[in-house]
């Protein structure tokens, strides 16, 4: 594309974010470092996220420096919510989720995980459960969890970074695809992109022993090319997955075990969440959920009405500072 300048725009991907600069990505040139135009930079200043990782963009060479001229428009755009005000936006463009569950050492929250999945889900983007840590973990445990959402349909993986066990497998399934890496901090992801890529690239961290939680080694998503056509979106450890973006019926609809029911509902195409909702009656029934599964939807939906309550660990964080 020529612009009236006679300057060429060449497409790239958006690969990571520093505040007022850009990393860019594309094929022919590799990565270059970015700066918004001028009129750009007073347009997307009124919006939150202007641009993620994963974005498509046109961009121009000017100077010796390269411009981005143009924002182009999503394919999709993964989002969480955990406050009032706007949902934040964590990439686009991507082909799958992989979300990375560690049994151990942190231990992550079946709460985390679906959550996860309902935003995946509404969002339109495939998830992939990557469970993280095998060497960690106790076999019988994990057969169970990988089962419980297996049988629901979902794609899971499990490897050890240790051991170098289930990464062929995991191959298989990222290669030649764009796939963000989702999970609380510490549960492996930079550990997993160093495998793949077999390079000490990413900056791990030891599991501080004071919290079990790992520390923060990756303060914003990066977008790393690999061979084999993996492209993978490490991001900094996420706490908590809010869903307060999600209407109850998105909620719903996201949990394969009543999603199977939505052909039973009065109105096709219309999942209100009203008591005459026959998946919130499946769900009352409590069968064909599995207990973890029921509670983890419950606390889903209770945060929607009641999103903004003071929970517990708000509580011990003010004793603290207090
Ligand atoms: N035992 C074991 N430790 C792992 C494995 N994967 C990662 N770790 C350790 O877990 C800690 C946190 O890993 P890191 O990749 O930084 O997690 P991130 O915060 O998700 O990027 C590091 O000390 C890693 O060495 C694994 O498969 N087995
Ligand atoms: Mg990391």
């Amino acid at each position: 594309m020529t612009t009236s300048t006679g300057r060429v725009k060449e497409f790239f991907t958006i690969a990571r974010v520093f505040g007022a600069f850009y990393d860019l990505y594309s094929p022919e040139r590799g990565r270059q470092r970015a700066v918004l135009r001028g009129k750009l930079r007073t347009l997307v200043s009124k919006e939150r996220h202007p641009f993620v990782v994963g974005d498509s963009v046109l961009a121009e060479e000017s100077g010796g420096e390269w411009v981005i001229s143009e924002k182009l428009p999503r394919k999709n755009e993964l989002l969480r919510k955990s406050k009032e005000g706007d949902a934040q936006v964590l990439c686009a463009n991507v082909d799958q989720i992989a979300v990375l569950v560690s049994l151990r050492n942190p231990e992550t929250k079946d709460g985390f995980l679906d959550r996860c999945l309902a935003s995946a889900y509404s969002a339109g983007i495939p998830a992939l459960i990557l469970f993280t840590k095998k060497d960690l973990v106790d076999e019988t445990v994990l057969a169970n969890r990988i089962e419980s959402y297996s049988n629901l349909g979902y794609d899971v993986v499990t490897v050890s970074c240790k051991t170098g066990e289930g990464i062929p497998d995991l191959v298989s399934k990222i290669s030649g695809k764009t796939t963000f890496l989702a999970g609380n901090s510490g549960v492996g992801k930079s550990s997993l992109v160093n495998v793949l890529s077999e390079k000490e690239l990413q900056r791990t961290s030891e599991v501080s022993f004071s919290t079990r939680k790992g520390k923060h080694t990756t303060t914003n998503s990066n977008f790393l090319i690999l061979e084999k056509d993996i492209i993978l979106i490490d991001s900094p450890g996420i706490k908590e997955w809010g869903i307060l973006h999600l209407t109850k019926g998105e909620i719903l609809l996201s949990f394969p075990e009543l999603n199977r029911f939505k052909e039973e509902c009065m109105e096709p195409d219309c999942c209100r969440a009203d008591l005459s909702c026959r998946l919130l009656q499946v769900l009352e029934s409590r069968e064909g959920i599995r207990e973890e599964r029921r509670k983890s939807l419950e606390s889903m939906l209770a945060s929607l009405d009641n999103p903004f309550r003071i929970t517990r660990r708000d509580h011990l964080k003010n004793e603290s500072l207090s």
